[in-house]
């Protein structure tokens, strides 16, 4: 039996109960799109022009936000602008692993402040449990401009997705590792919203799954002409992808290295989109 959804997101976004993957299962239906950018750009300005061109067509901007050259407090003011024109969400690709007390302040404090601007964020589990129950715990703080004790409607917003697998060749994040990512994941689910991993996975661990369990698969590695890359990368097709599983499918240098990168953004939405609907059912 497979885990893989094969209800719509208009449907999951009504019956979920976390308000962030409620609001990004409705910009998946509302913009026709289950695409996630990875704008692993380095400059403020290639990321912003990204953002602001791509931004009608995806549901997810992913950012590494270190590789930027020159990151200013404005680069990340004008992207949440950008986030909130064209209907996106961010989500900062930053894997925490370590233990609770350094990941609390490298997701909340530092130069960068993630916790500030990015809806999403993932932590890989090798450090166990303890990493996904700090970061729930900086998201619920009282004194959290966006935890639940301040702010209202959408600055409350935060989410975490655990990186369960990986695509690169050898990785480690298998067996043991990525049945874990399950369990935590159920036991912090208020907060944690999915996974990043390569297929459905709540049937990898069926023994604890809950009734009505609805975890987000995002799954990177997508790419319509290449097969990876010199150092390890393995790709799969949109259709590939969603149909093993992934609700939201995230491609990098497919798009923003194409010649023109907004032809690329609508080629792998609308392959996205097309094997979504033979997902469900709705073609
Ligand atoms: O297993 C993974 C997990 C991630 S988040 N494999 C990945 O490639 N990623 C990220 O997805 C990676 O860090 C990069 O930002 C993006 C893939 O980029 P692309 O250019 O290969 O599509």
């Amino acid at each position: 039996m497979s885990s893989k959804s094969h209800l719509s997101y208009a449907t999951r976004a009504t019956n979920h109960t976390n308000p962030l993957t409620k609001r990004l299962f409705s910009i998946a239906e509302e913009k026709k799109t289950n695409v996630t950018i990875s704008a692993d750009v380095t400059t403020s300005a290639e990321l912003l022009d990204l953002a602001d061109r791509l931004g009608p067509y995806i549901a997810v901007l992913k950012t590494h936000i270190d590789i930027l050259d020159d990151l200013t407090a404005s680069t990340l003011s004008s992207l949440q602008d950008l986030a909130e024109r064209h209907n996106f969400l961010i989500f900062e690709d930053r894997k925490f692993i370590d233990i609770g007390n350094t990941v609390q302040k490298q997701y909340h404090g530092g130069a960068l402040r993630i916790s500030q601007w990015a809806h999403i964020v993932n932590c890989a589990v090798l450090p166990g449990e303890g990493i996904v129950e700090a970061l729930a715990q900086v998201a619920a703080a009282e004194d959290f401009p966006h935890g639940s004790g301040g702010g209202s409607g959408r600055e409350r917003e935060r989410g975490l997705l655990i990186l369960a697998e990986m695509t690169s060749k050898g990785s480690l994040a298998t067996g043991t590792y990525t049945e874990r990512s399950v369990e935590y994941a159920r036991r912090y689910k208020g907060f944690v919203m999915g996974f990043v991993s390569t297929r459905a996975l709540s049937e990898i661990a069926p023994e604890g799954r809950e009734e009505g369990e609805d975890f987000v698969v995002f799954t990177t590695g997508v790419n319509l002409a290449s097969k990876g890359d010199k150092l390890g990368q393995q790709y799969q097709t949109p259709q590939s992808a969603v149909g093993r599983g992934a609700d939201f499918i995230i491609a990098g240098r497919g798009i923003y290295k194409a010649d023109d990168p907004v032809e690329a953004v609508k080629a792998y939405r609308e392959a996205g989109w097309e094997a979504y609907l033979e997902r469900v059912g709705g073609k």
